[in-house]
């Protein structure tokens, strides 16, 4: 009989040590996680196993049932990108913008779903969750308990907090948490069915977005520079003629009457303010001109936004100028 991981959904074997849901043959019986799954749990490692997944099976898998769908969308991430893969599905759908621990304290899930509906879709179920420190994590379950549904898919991009919002599910319902979970790509690799207080929720594998520095960066990078933890916001003033490098990874160059610029981003990043004139940094990178009103963020798709307050001209050197979105200001 196949047995699954229960961290990551992959079968198990013990013939290809380079593939998905390997364990050593003697440990297989009495195991429930593949030993990649193991040593990202126990000690934070990843191994260098093929993360592809096919997103047509994916969505075909949920489109040939009935069930409905729990759709998360990071809320740091919110651009057109996630409403290609939302749109395509066909059931029942309950959009969760996740990780809403990570806004600064203060802002309104009200403000926050509005200008949701606002700016890219408008449909019924709309809500805020946090994994991380429960918000809302009762009242889905309560919700979902309610209309008596029996089995549920949980879909979404990569990293939105799918596994995570089922592991806390799970602590709610007095279980221990179960699903592997990580910042790095792909951690879920099949369908993970599980049953959670007489629900069965499917697990699925996340899509990958396009664009982003998910795509650009090294994993360990990528650690260092994803946002964990509720954004401080840095607020930089700018005058004409003033840059900003954040990281080795963008640099701003502004020109206009005196702003502010905000960055929600992690808060462990690195700012270096300097005059455009004197310094040189990522020269070799490309780059862009903006002329922007005021109120707008500038999105770097994967490591957060920088809001714009007053009207001005923005240059943004990035490696991938494809990361950069602009939209109208969320908060
Ligand atoms: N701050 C915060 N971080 C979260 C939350 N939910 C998930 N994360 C973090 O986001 C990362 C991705 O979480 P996962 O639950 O593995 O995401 P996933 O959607 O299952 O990802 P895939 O399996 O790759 O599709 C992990 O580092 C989590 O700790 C949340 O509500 N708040
Ligand atoms: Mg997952």
């Amino acid at each position: 009989m196949t047995k699954k991981c229960i961290g990551c959904g992959s079968i198990l074997q013990s013939n290809n040590k380079s593939l998905k849901g390997y364990i050593k043959e003697d440990k297989i019986e009495g195991s429930i996680y593949c030993e990649n799954c193991f040593k990202l749990i126990h000690y934070g490692k990843l191994s260098n196993i093929n993360r592809e997944i096919d997103y047509n099976k994916v969505i075909n898998n949920i489109n040939k049932t009935k069930y409905p769908v729990l759709f998360l969308i990071d809320i740091l991430n919110l651009n057109e990108e996630n409403l290609k893969y939302l749109k395509l599905i066909k059931n029942k759908k309950y959009i969760l913008l996740s990780k809403f621990d990570i806004l600064p304290k203060g802002i309104k899930e009200g403000k926050i779903i509005k200008y949701f509906k606002d700016n890219f879709i408008n449909i019924d179920d709309i809500y805020c969750i946090s994994g991380v420190n429960n918000y809302n994590i009762d009242k889905i379950f309560n919700l979902l308990k309610e209309k008596k549904y029996k089995n549920i898919f949980v879909s979404g991009f990569t990293n939105a907090g799918k596994s995570t919002l089922l592991n806390a599910f799970l602590k709610l319902n007095n279980k221990n948490e179960l699903i592997t979970t990580s910042s790095i790509p792909n951690t879920t690799l099949e369908n993970i069915n599980i049953n959670i207080g007489g629900i069965n929720f499917i697990d699925t594998p996340g899509f990958k977005y396009n664009v982003s520095l998910y795509n650009e960066l090294d994993n360990s990078k990528l650690l260092k520079i994803l946002p964990k933890k509720e954004l401080k916001v840095k607020t930089i003033q700018v005058r004409d003629g003033d840059s900003i490098l954040v990281e080795d990874i963008l640099r701003i160059d502004y020109k206009g009457e005196i702003n502010s610029l905000n960055f929600y981003m992690n808060n462990k990043l690195q700012y270096k303010k300097f005059k455009t004139k004197n310094k040189r940094y990522l020269e070799n990178f490309n780059n862009k001109e903006y002329i922007l009103e005021g109120k707008k963020d500038i999105v770097i798709s994967g490591l957060g936004f920088i809001k714009l307050n007053k009207k001005g001209n923005i240059k943004i050197y990035i490696n991938n100028l494809n990361l950069i979105s602009i939209r109208d200001k969320m908060i």
